[in-house]
């Protein structure tokens, strides 16, 4: 199998497994024990110095970062599909929203939620009220970021989007709400949720 997947069901890299089964290319999931440290092994820190993961190969390729591994798979295995061209109107929107993500929605709800001191001039995240607006703006155009046409970027901010709420660090408001329950009646995320609860049970991890 061309693809690996370094894994942990507790790390970002569970919803990897929501992209892969988007994409429906066969697969590795390869166990990596964050409890053990095994992610700060010569080995991976050979594929990431940041000794974090997700990790992504595929041949040759290695790819780490979520938006990343997202945007890589998208292109790479479903161009025109889950990743609208590059010359369709729709890529302004797609990258635009798969970048804010981790750039806005995760320090900002980290900031948030940990109480930081920063200007919101300076911080690229800036102002929460501004990111929370924005977040609303972007799920104002139909049932998905792309109006009516799922892509990869709700992967990767729907998939943000649904982490912070379910861990309480965001706002819960109605339309957050309604696009994480229309994401979470996605057959590609229900596999993905089972092959995630089948490597909590085969490594003896208890459901958070
Ligand atoms: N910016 C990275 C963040 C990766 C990250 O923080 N991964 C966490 C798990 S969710 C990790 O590996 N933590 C272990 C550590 O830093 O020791 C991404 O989006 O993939």
């Amino acid at each position: 199998m061309s693809i690996v997947l370094y894994h942990h069901p507790f790390s970002r890299a569970a919803n990897m497994v929501w992209m892969l089964e988007e994409v429906g290319e066969p697969y590795e999931l390869r166990y990596v024990d964050l409890g053990a440290g095994a992610h700060k092994s010569a080995e991976l820190l050979a594929l990431n110095p940041m000794g974090k993961l997700p990790i992504l190969t595929d041949g040759e390729a290695t790819v780490t970062e979520s938006a990343a591994i997202a945007l890589y798979l998208a292109d790479r295995y479903s161009y025109g599909t889950l990743a609208p061209r590059v010359d369709d109107p729709a890529r302004g929107a797609y990258l635009r929203w798969a970048f804010f993500a981790p750039s806005v929605i995760e320090p900002g709800a980290m900031a948030k939620a940990g109480g930081w001191t920063f200007r919101e001039g300076a911080a690229g995240w800036g102002s929460h009220d501004a990111m929370l607006a924005s977040i609303e703006s972007a799920l104002s155009h139909g049932d998905f970021i792309l109006g009516d046409r799922f892509s990869m970027a709700d992967v990767v901010f729907g998939g943000t989007l649904r982490y912070m709420l379910g861990f309480k660090m965001i706002e819960p408001r109605p339309s957050f709400v309604a696009y994480a329950e229309r994401l979470a009646a996605r057959p590609a995320l229900q596999r993905a949720e089972v092959r995630n609860a089948a490597v909590r049970e085969e490594q003896g991890l208890k459901p958070r």
